[in-house]
């Protein structure tokens, strides 16, 4: 059966599905998006990342042509419809088509895309062995520019940092924020655990608050560990015992080095494992 993508309130084959050249999401990146994960069939804390959207939305103030609850339903009928078992949806939503200026009152019909997919995923050796990380010069963006804590389909900020990782022959990047903070990487949150502590940046140091932060943050605080969200700099992920990332792609992955420095002992660490296990254990339904 070929793939069926939901556009503008149907599911049409992939093929058919197409949006105008004047849209505004591609003329200029006006829109936002989500990544959600599909596990066993469950669409992964698929409330928390209709909310984060439609809160992107209201922040870029683009008005949504369904509701939240509507939205919910068409993601679980796209991955119904495609037979979706273990995968990712990527769900998105443009300011429609327009004129060639910025004018946003000038677009009108704004198109949800639902894409029901399979996921490429990191290499099982990095989740047995960690991952090393690389500095970008590219620093997050200014909250007071596009404010990180929308989920854009503007990502040109992070593609640059991700395209300065690879040259250097790194998976994922770390970007620092406007204050030369720990900011996240540029599809993943970052945790260190110094002396047993977890500690990420809070969401005004300018990050996406991520959906798979707040899962693991609860998690850790369920097991009865202290989470603080506090500032970071480089000089807290050299001296941390462990460090990891989180995200919807990722999940939950240690990083051992970050600029050629180990951390800790350079294997992944046991608060780190035992949050993989126990993320593993919530995603896959123990
Ligand atoms: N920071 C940034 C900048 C992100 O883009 C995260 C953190 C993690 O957030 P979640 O809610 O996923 O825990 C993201 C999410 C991809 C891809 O294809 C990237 C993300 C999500 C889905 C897919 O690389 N980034």
């Amino acid at each position: 059966m070929s793939q069926q993508v939901y556009l503008d309130g149907q599911l049409v084959p992939a093929e058919e599905a197409k949006v105008s050249v004047f849209d505004h999401g591609l003329l200029y990146g006006d829109g936002v998006f989500e990544g959600i994960r599909v596990y066993g069939r469950n669409v992964f804390l698929l409330e928390e990342h209709v909310e984060r959207l439609y809160e992107s939305a209201l922040a870029i103030r683009l008005e949504i042509p369904i509701s939240p609850s509507a939205m919910i339903t068409a993601v679980e009928e796209t991955v119904a419809a495609n037979n979706i078992d273990d995968g990712y949806v990527r769900l998105l939503v443009t300011r429609g088509a327009g004129t060639l200026g910025l004018d946003p009152r000038r677009t009108s019909n704004p198109q949800v895309v639902i894409i029901a997919a399979t996921i490429a995923l990191y290499p099982p050796e990095i989740y047995e062995d960690g991952m090393p990380l690389v500095t970008a010069s590219t620093i997050r963006n200014h909250p007071a520019a596009i404010n990180p804590r929308i989920k854009s389909l503007n990502y040109l900020n992070n593609i640059l940092a991700k395209i300065e990782g690879t040259d250097a022959g790194f998976v994922e990047a770390l970007m620092l924020n406007h204050r030369g903070e720990v900011a996240e990487c540029t599809g993943d949150n970052v945790f260190i655990v110094r002396d047993r502590i977890l500690k990420t940046p809070s969401a005004d140091a300018g990050i996406l608050e991520g959906i798979t932060r707040n899962a693991v943050i609860e998690l850790a605080r369920e097991s009865g560990k202290t989470v603080q969200e506090v500032a970071l700099t480089r000089h807290d992920i050299f001296t941390a015992d462990e460090c990891f990332l989180t995200g919807t792609a990722a999940e939950v992955i240690a990083v051992i080095s970050l600029d050629g420095r180990v951390i800790g002992s350079g294997k992944p660490g046991p608060i780190t494992r035992e949050l993989m296990q126990k993320f593993r254990d919530l995603t896959r339904g123990k």
